[in-house]
């Protein structure tokens, strides 16, 4: 079952003037920010609200670490922008394989390994009305 919002991506060119545009004008602060390789992007977390089902609500801010990368990629076509929404869920597994029942198709065989060590897959953008959309179950909760 989806519980929340995650987290929201937005794609940038610049990470560090990004987050500092978050900072200045709403006071986020980056909550943790790592590389992930595999996906090509550095990330900035910022932590919005804890939620009631024992997750949280996150911005992350995406900056391409290659240009072979899908962000690049999107980033050039589009500019900066939001580019996914995230459902979290503590069964990223069960919930991929009942949507994927549906008849939309699932980016990954398997859950990949997301931001803070939480395990995600996509459903393709063209099947879910033009929005990249993300499930992730979180580490540190299991939600
Ligand atoms: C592409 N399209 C999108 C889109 N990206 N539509 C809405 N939102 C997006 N973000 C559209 C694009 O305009 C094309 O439409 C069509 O899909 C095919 O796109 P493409 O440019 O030819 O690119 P593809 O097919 O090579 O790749 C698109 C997909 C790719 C969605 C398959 O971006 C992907 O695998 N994404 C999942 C991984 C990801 O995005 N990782 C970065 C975030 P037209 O022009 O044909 O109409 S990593 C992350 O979130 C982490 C680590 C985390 O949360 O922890
Ligand atoms: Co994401």
């Amino acid at each position: 079952m989806l519980t929340r919002i995650d987290h929201i991506g937005i794609a940038c060119f610049d990470l560090d003037k990004t987050v500092e545009f978050y900072r200045a004008t709403y006071g986020f602060e980056v909550f943790h920010s790592e590389v992930n390789e595999e996906q090509g992007v550095r990330e900035a977390m910022l932590k919005i609200n804890d939620t009631g089902d024992g997750g949280a609500s996150y911005l992350q801010l995406l900056e391409p670490t290659r240009e072979d990368s899908t962000v690049a990629k999107w980033l050039a076509k589009n500019g900066e922008g939001v580019h996914h929404i995230a459902f979290g869920t503590a069964d990223v597994d069960g919930d991929a394989a009942d949507i994927k029942s549906k008849g939309v198709r699932v980016l990954y065989e398997e859950p990949r390994i997301g931001s803070m060590g939480s395990r995600i897959t996509f459903l393709h953008p063209k099947d879910c009305g033009g929005v990249l959309t993300e499930l992730v179950t979180s580490a540190t909760t299991g939600h």
